[in-house]
């Protein structure tokens, strides 16, 4: 048997967008007008392949006072008061909302009765409530509060204490996997044929997320590695030709880091199972600042704490990286207006050109031009910095929630940007190790590999665990 729970309540009080952030389904319809929904939709929750759960989305109640009415007159003549009520209701235009919402609950579906808790309770909100316990049916009560405002909560709590078995608080714009976990728990108690389902749904789920930071694991551990490892060469003969050829090789190298973040940012979505909207990140978030962008680089590269840590490793890609990151910074090289094409080309124009193009792994001589792979650890940090970024927005991003406009003026301090700013020396050299086996032709590397994927595990069920992604919460 598949639980099947019904979303319930008044228009425009939040329903549907708390069933597309339970369900992960951002194809669930949202909208500030009341009565956009208007027929029943059941949507499955699919793990592994294999549906575990359904929601059904249903139209607010219309007539509530007289459905109660009506509900009451059937009840006191006995039989299956609901079927007949609905039976009468079907032929009654005004009524149409109140017949089609029932038809779930009906057919046995639990309840999940939403309310917005930032306005006072009414008494339609009342008859509501009371219809739902007449039918008899396992139900809860969710408390979506779409203001901040928690003033009226107590207020709800009294009147859901009368007629539901169990409510919670949920918001649909705000709610994390954890908090939509312990929803899913918190189920199993309306209802005692429930219980041993539910137990199975949220085993499934506990199982699908660590199955998705098993993949995130993949996807960042496979970027960082195409990146530090992307090679590129082109055959020069001649000054002049040299310099072009040079040219075009440095804005091949950059947009191909850029597309291979990117593709990685992608797939991380799409684990997540944002289909449709694109939640930007805010627009200050430096996921959106140039890669090649000085600021960037000193905000996520190695703070200078770990740059002493980082250099007492030893090691030639090191070294090299520190002269990278000084040549680069010094010079000014990445604040180079305009194109990744104009930041990188400049790092090799002037006097200075050849003596540090070989320190760069350029070599200039001989018939080919070569970039790449990148010496510089910074550039691991800096892509590193930003998955998790894209990663921690991604997870936090309710799928109900729609004011994309409203999350991009949010607050998202640089502090909280920097996620390897704290990193000890032990974590560091994980990095490090890591780093130097892909810069190393023939090197296995499986076991630097290895530590580095522990420290990104742990790293993504940190950000998890913890209280969302900076955002004001209610
Ligand atoms: N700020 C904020 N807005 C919310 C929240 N939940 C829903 N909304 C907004 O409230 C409006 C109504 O949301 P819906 O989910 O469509 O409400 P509904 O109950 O399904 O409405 P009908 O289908 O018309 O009965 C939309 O503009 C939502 O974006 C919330 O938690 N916070
Ligand atoms: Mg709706």
């Amino acid at each position: 048997m598949i639980p099947e729970f019904a979303i319930l309540g008044h228009p425009n009080e939040g329903k549907s967008s708390v069933l597309s952030t339970l369900a992960e389904d951002d194809s669930v319809r949202v909208s500030p007008i009341p009565g956009e929904t208007t027929v029943c939709r059941t949507f499955p929750v699919i793990v592994d392949g294999r549906e575990v759960l359904r929601f059904t989305d249903t139209p607010g109640f219309q007539n509530p006072g007289r459905v109660l009415v009506e509900l009451k007159k059937r009840l006191k003549e006995g039989g299956d008061a609901l079927a007949e009520f609905r039976r009468y209701a079907q032929a009654i235009p005004e009524l149409h909302d109140d017949c089609e919402l029932l038809l779930p609950v009906e057919r046995g579906a639990g309840i999940i009765y939403v309310v917005d808790g930032s306005r006072p309770v009414r008494n339609v909100d009342r008859a509501e409530m009371e219809i739902l316990r007449l039918t008899g049916k396992p139900r809860m009560a969710v408390i979506n509060c779409k203001d901040r405002d928690e003033s009226h909560l107590d207020e709800w709590k009294n009147e859901f204490r009368k007629n539901f078995n169990s409510n919670r608080v949920f918001n649909a714009h705000r709610a994390t996997y954890a908090e939509r976990l312990a929803l899913l728990e918190a189920l199993k108690s309306i209802d005692q044929d429930w219980h041993q389902p539910l137990s199975q749904v949220v085993l499934a789920f506990t199982r699908d997320w660590a199955a998705r930071t098993e993949a995130t694991v993949d996807i960042v551990t496979a970027m960082l590695r195409d990146c530090l490892s992307l090679e590129l060469r082109a055959p020069v003969s001649g000054d002049e030709e040299a310099r072009t050829r040079r040219e075009q090789l440095f804005r091949r190298y950059g947009e191909a880091l850029v597309t291979r973040e990117r593709q990685a940012h992608e797939g991380i979505r799409q684990l997540f199972k944002h289909n449709i909207f694109d939640y930007q990140l805010p627009p200050h978030s430096l996921v959106h600042a140039d890669l090649f962008d000085e600021r960037t680089w000193q905000l996520l590269g190695l703070n200078k704490k770990q740059v002493v840590i980082a250099g007492g490793l030893g090691g030639a890609a090191i070294g090299v990286g520190l002269e990278m990151a000084a040549f680069g910074h010094g010079l000014g090289i990445f604040t180079v207006a305009g194109t990744v094409a104009g930041a990188l080309g400049a790092l090799f124009g002037g006097e200075t050109f050849s003596s540090k193009a070989e320190l760069l792994g350029m070599p200039l001589g001989g018939e080919e031009l070569v970039v790449g792979p990148a010496r510089s650890i910074d550039l691991l940090f800096v892509l590193l910095n930003r998955a998790l970024l894209f990663y921690r927005h991604t997870i936090n991003w309710a799928h109900g929630r729609r004011d994309y406009q409203a999350a991009a003026a949010l607050p998202d301090p640089l502090r909280r940007q920097v996620f390897t700013d704290g990193w000890s020396a032990g974590n560091i050299k994980i990095c490090h190790d890591f780093f130097r086996t892909i810069g190393k032709k023939g090197a296995d590397g499986a076991s630097q590999r290895q530590r580095f994927r522990e420290l990104l595990r742990t790293t993504l069920e940190e950000i998890s665990n913890s209280e969302g992604d900076g955002e004001e919460r209610g």
